[in-house]
């Protein structure tokens, strides 16, 4: 099956394309907390404007009586509604930490598939090496199956889609980066950091690859293609050594 360029199929790209299910997560929790920082933000300002208004300096009037004195301790303000403020809040951020605990720990972690594909990548001055467990290797351009529902579990000969990154670099450090799924992982050298996708659908993602830690006159040239096929094309392209 020929490949069809992504935007030929698409359309321009949405803000964030949903092309793996971990991106999909990334993207829910993050619009949480916009959710979250709106609701927040608004209401301050919506106190802000007012108490701005109703506790305005008016000509003539007199303090109120809970005013602040110079030598007087204050005794103002609500303390009940300050305890149920406190404790939505705390309730709020509990929650916010709690669900990105968890999404962080479902991000870093490799699920354990046995039709994983591990591909080893290797940053390097100026540059990304891809090296498949067949010993084949590319060099500015990396190529994974889509994923493959018809591939049963532990059955050997199918890859599930879901594939797995052994990143480290043969130099300085670099950081290996698909801002596509959500993937930022740093290349060090002597060193191996894991991350792991499943790409939901085929496409062409001219320059989908970057480097994400500043490595050198080249590092703004530290690009590559990602090309997501289909379990059969990218099969026949694994076994073929072309
Ligand atoms: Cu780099």
């Amino acid at each position: 099956m020929p490949l069809k360029p992504f935007y030929e199929e698409r359309g321009l790209p949405g803000l964030v394309p949903a092309l793996a299910p971990s991106a999909e997560q990334w993207q829910s929790l993050f619009t949480l907390y916009i959710i979250a920082a709106v609701i927040v933000a608004g209401a301050v300002f919506v106190m802000f404007f007012y108490f701005l208004a109703k506790y305005r300096k008016k000509p003539g009037a007199q303090d109120p009586k809970d005013a602040p004195r110079v030598g007087v301790m204050a005794d103002r303000g609500n303390p009940a509604l300050a305890a149920i403020l406190t404790a939505l809040l705390i309730s709020l951020f509990f929650g916010l930490t709690l669900n990105t605990f968890a999404l962080n720990a479902y991000l870093q972690n490799p699920p354990n598939d046995p039709n994983a594909l591990y591909v080893d990548v290797i940053g390097f001055q100026w540059g990304w090496r891809f090296v498949y467990p067949n010993a084949r290797e590319l060099i500015g351009e990396f190529r994974v199956p889509e994923i493959n529902r018809t591939c049963t579990p532990g059955v050997r000969g199918c890859w599930s889609g879901t594939v797995i990154l052994n990143i480290t670099s043969a130099d300085v450090f670099h950081s290996f980066g698909i801002p596509d799924f959500k993937i930022k992982r740093d290349a060090i050298p002597g060193r191996v950091n894991q991350a792991w996708f499943v790409a939901e659908q085929s496409g062409i993602f001219p320059e989908a690859i970057r480097c994400y830690e500043l490595c050198g006159t080249g590092h703004a040239l530290m690009m590559a293609d990602l090309i997501i096929q289909s379990p059969d094309s990218f099969h026949d392209w694994y076994l073929s050594g072309v």
